[in-house]
Formats: C-alpha cells, sequence, structure tokens
C-alpha cells in the first residue's frame, strides 16, 4: 500500500546533459529542449543536487538504438542533418514518404539531431541501470519520455524512444514492469510496443476526442476499448479524457485507477512519463493540473517502494514544464515539504523566465468553471477501467 512509509529517504540518481541546452527544433517550434536545462538549475538553486547521485550520462550507443528501431530507420537517423535533407533529395524523400521526419515539420531535420536522440536515449538506459543494479530507489531522466516513436518513424515531435529501450533494460532483470504515462497526449509508441506483452503493463491518461468536428486531439489513439492483443490482453489501459479536467477529477480517477492496476499486475519497477503539458496554461494540452495535482501522481506511486524510474516527455509553456520538474525532484528527495512557496524563485540565470506566474514556483491555475466536467461521465470511465482491470488473471 502506498500509505506507509512515505517518510522514508529515497536512494535519487538524477541524468543531465548539459548538451541539451543548445538543441533546438527550429526557431518557432513548440518542442524546446532547453526546458530540461531551465528545470536543471532550478534543482540546483534549491539544493537539490547534493541530495542525488549524479552521473553523467553516455550517449546511447546505436546498437544500444538498433535494439528497437527498425535498421533502415537508423541508418537514416545517422545520415540526417539539416545540410544533407536540403541537398539529397533521395535522403529527404525516404525520410518524409517513410520515417515521419521533414514534411509537416512535427519532426524536423535539426542540427544535433542523432547527438539529441543518443544524449536522452542515453540517460533513460543509463537510469534505468542504475535500478537493475540496485544502486539506486529512482532514477530521473528528465530529457527522456519520448512516448509516440514507433520502431521506424518518428511522430509527435519523438524520434528514438528511450521508454521501450528503457522498459526492454529493465525486463531483464524484472519480471513484470508497469508504465504509467501522465502527459496530456496517448503513449501510442509504449503501448504499441508491448501491446502483446504481458510483462508490461501500459497505462495512459490522456485528453481524447474532436478538438473540431474534424480533428482529433493528437495522435487520436487511447480509446478506453484499447486493451491490448493476444497474451497482452488486458495489459494495455486507456483512459480517455476531456479538455479542461482538473485536480480533483483528476485524482479521482488517478489513484483508484493505479492503486487497482498495482494490485492486479504486482509489478516489480515502475516508468512514470511525467509529460507536463497536462498542467494548466500549456499551450498544447488543453487540461488544467496544477503543479501539485501533477506531482500528486509521483508521489503515489513513491509511495510502493518500488524502482522508480521517473522520464519528462511533453510540457510546453516552458516555465510551467521546469517548475513542474524541479517540484518533483523534491518529492523524489523527499523534499518538496521544504521548498519554499513564499519567495520568488531565487536568482540563478533563468529567473527571468518565471514573470507570468508571479515568479513563484507554484502559479494559479485556470478559474474558468465551463470546461469542468460532469462528475457522473468520470464515474463511468472509471467503473470502466476498473472493470477491465478486473480481468486480469
Ligand atoms: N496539437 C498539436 C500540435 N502542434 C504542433 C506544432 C506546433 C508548432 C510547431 F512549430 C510544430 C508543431 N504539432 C502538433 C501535433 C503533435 C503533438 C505532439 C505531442 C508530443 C508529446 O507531448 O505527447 C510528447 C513529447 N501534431 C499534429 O497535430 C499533426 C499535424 C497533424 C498538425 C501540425 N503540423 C505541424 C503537423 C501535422
Ligand atoms: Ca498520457
Ligand atoms: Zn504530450
Amino acid at each position: 500500500s502506498p500509505s506507509c512509509a512515505d517518510d522514508k529517504k529515497r536512494r535519487v540518481c538524477y541524468y543531465y546533459d548539459p548538451g541539451i541546452a543548445h538543441i533546438k527544433f527550429s526557431d518557432d517550434h513548440v518542442m524546446v529542449p532547453a526546458r530540461v536545462a531551465m528545470a536543471h538549475s532550478l534543482v540546483g538553486v534549491y539544493g537539490m543536487l547534493g541530495d542525488m547521485r549524479r552521473l553523467r550520462t553516455r550517449p546511447a550507443t546505436e546498437a544500444e538504438i538498433r535494439r528497437f528501431h527498425s535498421p533502415e530507420y537508423v541508418d537514416l537517423l545517422c545520415d540526417l542533418t539539416p545540410e544533407s535533407y536540403a541537398n539529397d533529395a533521395a535522403l529527404r524523400q525516404k525520410a518524409e514518404d517513410h520515417h515521419g521526419i521533414g514534411g509537416e515539420d512535427d519532426c524536423p531535420a535539426f542540427d544535433r539531431l542523432w547527438k539529441y536522440c543518443r544524449g536522452y536515449a542515453g540517460g533513460s538506459l543509463a537510469a534505468a541501470r542504475a535500478l537493475v543494479d540496485g544502486a539506486s530507489d529512482i532514477a530521473i531522466n528528465w530529457s527522456g519520455g519520448m512516448h509516440h516513436a514507433s520502431a521506424c518513424k518518428a511522430t509527435g515531435f519523438c524520434y528514438v524512444n528511450d521508454i521501450v529501450l528503457a522498459i526492454n533494460e529493465l525486463l531483464g532483470t524484472f519480471s513484470r514492469v508497469i508504465y504509467v504515462d501522465i502527459d496530456a497526449h496517448h503513449g501510442d509508441g509504449v503501448q504499441n510496443a508491448f501491446l502483446d506483452s504481458n510483462r508490461v503493463m501500459t497505462l495512459s491518461f490522456h485528453r481524447y476526442g474532436k478538438i473540431t468536428p474534424h480533428k482529433d486531439f493528437f495522435p487520436g489513439s487511447g480509446a478506453i476499448n484499447e486493451i491490448g492483443d493476444g497474451a497482452g490482453k488486458h495489459y494495455s489501459v486507456n483512459v480517455p479524457l476531456d479538455a479542461g479536467v482538473r485536480d480533483d477529477v483528476y485524482h479521482t480517477l488517478f489513484e483508484p485507477i493505479v492503486g487497482k492496476a498495482m494490485e492486479v499486475f504486482q509489478p516489480e519497477a515502475i516508468v512514470l512519463q511525467c509529460g507536463a503539458d497536462s498542467l494548466s496554461g500549456d499551450r498544447l494540452g488543453g487540461m488544467e493540473l496544477s503543479v501539485r495535482g501533477h506531482a500528486e501522481c509521483v508521489s503515489f506511486l513513491r509511495g510502493f517502494n518500488l524502482p522508480l524510474l521517473l522520464l519528462g516527455g511533453g510540457g510546453y509553456t516552458i516555465n510551467h514544464v521546469a517548475s513542474t520538474w524541479c517540484y518533483e525532484t523534491a518529492v523524489a528527495v523527499g523534499k518538496e515539504g521544504e521548498l519554499p512557496d513564499d519567495i520568488e524563485i531565487p536568482s540563478h540565470g533563468y529567473e527571468l523566465m518565471y514573470k507570468n506566474q508571479g515568479n513563484k514556483l507554484h502559479y494559479q491555475t485556470s478559474t474558468a468553471t465551463a470546461a469542468r466536467k460532469r462528475s457522473s461521465s468520470t464515474e463511468v470511465t472509471k467503473g470502466k477501467v476498473l472493470e477491465h482491470l478486473s480481468q486480469v488473471e
């Protein structure tokens, strides 16, 4: 049960590659990798770097990335640069037609793309290994969590699926791994990779449904009746949500559903994708979680006292993202109660970025009531998901 031993300290290791500060998808792309550098600076100014083992990340090797991704796709990723994309028509056509890169520009061929992929994947692999070794109880890589990438295709800003690589690493030692995804988008790439496995239970909470009469909220999958295939039937779990979901409704679902999943599946390790686009005020997500409401998910899973891998993900209002991942780092080390909320964010180089949130770590969520979800539909969702979970052997 998550209620006991919450005050127990955990051995936390933290992976950060300073190279992330210089990566840019494009001048106006919504995905800003430097948000991880902002989170890291906050973690430093709040004095938490001394509370964690910090290990240098080694970039993932090509061979490690080939363990999940297809040969042709990895060949392409190695060869792609803005120059080769612009000058080599055959390469460009291959990238656009077969591998989701370029084209409409969710996934552009940007400078140092391969270095970026190897960097975040290396962080997630190293973090998984720290849990396998037993050297750490919690391992953190805020640059990871790229849940959409498939074996041969980039999609939704994700090129290499570091989560699948990390889970496969955990499966070398742990018999069952639960994957929980609180990003506003469906964790489709991870679900599909383990669709017919009964050793990995994937559980995604996400916004779902039409955003205009002709357009679904991205990526469009994650219906409540997607439950897995073959031996993996009942091991894919989806919790579709309406826009505007706040802390109260979210947690009416999160604790009972995740609690039941833990009970029926009895995992030996937990992977939590902490996509921060489910926060209020995000540029893409349209949900209404507060920093504390989001971090409550971390706290709840920490309470199970199992090896815990914390990864990043989406998050497009970058000051909110950095505040949240800093606060969640505090939850991991058991110091969230010690982060001062009455004072302004201390000077650390990025402090001017927090002006729109009153220069405090915790900001006001939207007060609009129009989007409040009716509790009856929440109860229906909860009932259906719990019914699916009760069929796990
Ligand atoms: N929603 C949305 C959205 N916005 C963008 C976008 C906006 C500005 C840019 F400069 C570039 C892209 N793309 C999308 C979505 C993809 C969302 C990915 C979420 C990723 C994650 O948070 O879950 C994990 C990191 N793409 C689409 O909606 C597809 C399009 C259909 C519309 C946008 N154009 C650019 C491509 C095609
Ligand atoms: Ca999700
Ligand atoms: Zn997302």
